[in-house]
């Protein structure tokens, strides 16, 4: 006989497909709570279709919470929620709702009187601030706040908040561990998957109102008449819930499609080619946001391949999408294949000259730190150093260098320490969050990217925690400001639990949890020491590429003396491109944070830690402590069986048992390799690894996900 399930929740499987707008039913007082603020919805009339995307999301939701869908009512009853603009309801005027500050996208939730009937108001200046107010509002439902005293205002402090896909034309997708792209290219335009709509619910949720739909490393095709036709049936899908799309271009695409002889942007042909490809994007699409490019980076074409700079080529494209209102984003991740200056200069050293060259709709886009999305990186010494120039943060959800997705990592955390780290631009307190949303130097535009984490997975991202990185981006890139934990409380209350013990528990395993990879990848500091190409797993060893900074011996710079690479006056001299206090502070060891240690510093094996061990014995520490976080939160994870649905326990656990295998690794791995090259004795107590360091070196993943359309020449 089958066992009876004893938990509830256990009657359905869930899948993870639902995200955090998963509308499970409520029991007892909290579900006459909401039935008694949720008998109907008044709309305005003549909805547009953003309106109606917030009616349906509100019948999904309550349907799902308490069983039963709210009536459209024509007029303010008791117990409604009704959705109003003062141009769509003048009465609320009278209420004197502060609105003026809330702009076109921000929105206010509460409890009141219209009417003489006590209703949930949301309001806001325009449809789209409705639909962000309704999904704040089934959010605080979920979350267990107070529906009779509800008053919540807010508003986006940057203005654009984007996803970055790197999606592949032929369905892969680059950095993806979540199998196939969610844009079904091939059956676009006529198919309009409901994944896509699905996608723009879970997206305007959290208020990102912008997506690249294609990978950087651009195919030409794209601005073609029939991918114009695919991207505007995605345009469609995602219009009513405020999102525009963007896409990534090639720079060299009039040549290589055979229209041109060159693609210099000074040459007049050049932009009449590319203002004739904007006008057919706009017919199309009249709400297009822009272009996003990548260009003389890792192989891409450029305009530096006519001796032109990144300002001519960015005013180029940004002339031909001017009269349309569009933008350019020009990523500043750049390093040049001849160039042997420090990686971690050239971004800064090529860009910070171009400080005021660019025209005004044009956006630099940096990624948060100089080198590469590395489990740690100090914030890129490009914020707050342009002033003239908007910059737009470039951060990564998808984690390739952070485990992939079976890996749990919550990366709320990296998020908020680079936006909270102080740039001391123009004085203390310039933190990089008030240099992206405007403050520090008035930019015009502002905005907040992300490489994107989904796919085809019935998770959506691969895993089932990894979908809280989709959602802490979101949360973060609507307010640069807002707490890492507080957003990861709310995810976990939507998407677990709202049980205080299991939310405790959750919420602990999540905030120790990236910490946790940079202790067993990178400690105290050290980088870019994951295997090359895939990036999965250690590889420290690896020296025989053709470029120096592919090889991971290039950044850790481990001999018999010591280990680091020496980013002070002495090296590289990188500490200088940051504010002088900072660059004093990196220049020194001893006041360098010790988790940059081994990024600014070369120094040797007995230098002396804070703690009394020396550098080889912290690192080994370091490792070890990453190892047993992880065995810790498999443990942690157990006990919490009974709390959670069947398969996601599961499959979250399953996950976890890979995570402490690979981290295992890591450590071992590491730890062989670096007392070869420092001929050091393991201290004492340390297990040693269990395989010899060739061992190690031999295991090959040609498989691994996430590498995206062949041939790849960078790493
Ligand atoms: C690196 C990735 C590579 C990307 C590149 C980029 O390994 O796949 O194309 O960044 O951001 O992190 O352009």
């Amino acid at each position: 006989m089958l066992a009876l399930p004893l938990n509830p929740a256990w009657g359905f499987e869930e899948e993870g497909y639902d995200l955090w707008l998963r509308y499970r039913p409520l029991e007892g007082p909290p579900r006459e709570k909401v039935e008694a603020r949720a008998k109907a919805i008044v709309v305005p009339k003549n909805p547009s279709l953003t309106i109606l995307a917030a009616v349906a999301e509100l019948h999904r939701g309550l349907s799902g919470l308490v069983g039963r869908a709210p009536v459209l009512a024509g007029e303010v009853e008791e117990g409604a929620v009704v959705l109003a603009t003062p141009a769509s309801m003048p009465a609320i005027k009278s209420l004197k709702l502060p609105l003026a500050g809330l702009g076109a996208e921000g929105y206010l939730v509460r409890a009141t009187k219209l009417d003489g009937h006590k209703v949930t108001l949301i309001a806001a200046n325009s449809d789209v601030g409705l639909l962000y107010g309704t999904f704040a509002w089934l959010r605080a439902v979920r979350t267990g706040a107070n529906l009779e005293k509800l008053d919540e205002q807010s508003a986006p402090k940057v203005h654009l908040r984007m996803l970055n896909h790197w999606d592949n034309l032929d369905r892969t997708v680059e950095r993806g561990y979540a199998g196939e792209s969610i844009w079904d290219w091939w059956t676009l335009p006529e198919v309009k998957d409901q994944r896509y709509v699905d996608y723009a619910r879970a997206t305007a949720s959290l208020g990102i109102n912008g997506t690249v739909l294609n990978n950087v490393n651009a195919r030409i095709e794209i601005v073609t008449a029939p991918w114009i036709a695919k991207v505007k049936a995605v345009a469609e899908v995602l219009r009513p819930y405020g999102i525009k799309v963007y896409l990534a271009v090639r720079w060299s695409t009039p040549v290589e499609l055979g229209d041109l002889k060159t693609a210099d942007p000074l040459d007049p042909k050049v932009l009449a080619w590319w203002k004739e490809r904007a006008e057919a994007i706009y017919a199309a699409i009249p709400d297009f946001g822009g272009f996003l490019v990548k260009a003389n980076s890792e192989g891409q074409p450029g305009p530096q391949d006519y001796e032109r700079s990144h300002a001519d080529g960015a005013n180029m494209l940004a002339k031909a999408l001017a009269p349309h209102g569009g933008l350019v984003l020009w990523r500043a991740f750049v390093y040049s294949a001849h160039d042997t200056e420090d990686r971690h200069k050239q971004a800064y050293t090529e860009f910070k000259a171009l400080d005021g060259k660019f025209a005004k709709n044009v956006i630099v886009q940096v990624k948060n730190g100089a080198i590469d999305f590395q489990p740690r990186e100090p914030f890129h010494p490009l914020f707050g150093a342009v002033p003239k120039t908007p910059l737009f943060m470039e951060f990564q959800i998808t984690k390739e260098y952070l485990g992939f997705a079976t890996h749990l990592a919550y990366l709320g955390p990296m998020y908020e320490e680079v936006l909270q780290d102080d740039t001391h631009q123009g004085g203390k307190g310039t933190t990089v969050a008030k240099v992206i949303d405007g403050r520090a130097h008035g930019y015009k535009i502002t905005g907040v990217a992300a490489v994107a984490n989904t796919g085809s997975h019935r998770t959506w991202c691969g895993s089932h925690f990894d979908q809280a990185n989709w959602y802490a981006f979101g949360r973060m890139a609507w307010d640069p400001e807002a707490s890492s934990e507080a957003i990861a409380r709310e995810w976990i209350e939507q998407t677990f639990s709202t049980d205080p013990r299991v939310v405790k528990a959750i919420l602990a395993i999540m905030m120790e949890s990236r910490e946790a990879v940079v202790d067993y990848m990178t400690p105290l500091g050290l980088h870019h020491v994951m295997a090359t190409g895939h990036h999965y797993g250690p590889g420290p060893w690896v020296s025989n590429l053709k470029r120096p900074e592919w090889n991971p011996v290039y950044y850790h710079q481990a001999d018999k003396n010591g280990i680091g690479f020496d980013r002070t006056a002495s090296g590289s001299n990188a500490a200088s491109q940051y504010a002088p206090a900072l660059a004093k502070r990196f220049s020194d060891p001893k006041t360098t944070p010790e988790k940059y240690l081994l990024w600014f510093h070369h120094l040797p094996w007995d230098y002396k830690m804070p703690s009394g061990r020396t550098l080889w014995e912290e690192l080994i520490k370091r490792y070890d402590r990453g190892v047993d976080a992880v065995t810790g939160f498999r443990a942690r994870w157990d006990k919490l069986k009974d709390d959670i649905d069947v398969r996601r326990h599961r499959e979250v656990a399953t996950f976890l048992a890979i995570q402490e295998r690979e981290a295992q690794w890591w450590r071992d791995a590491s730890i062989a390799y670096f007392a070869s090259v420092s001929k050091r004795p393991l201290p004492k107590g340390t297990i040693p690894p269990p395989l010899s360091l060739d061992e190690y070196k031999s295991l090959s993943f040609p498989y691994a996900p996430g590498r995206g359309l062949p041939p790849r020449p960078y790493y």
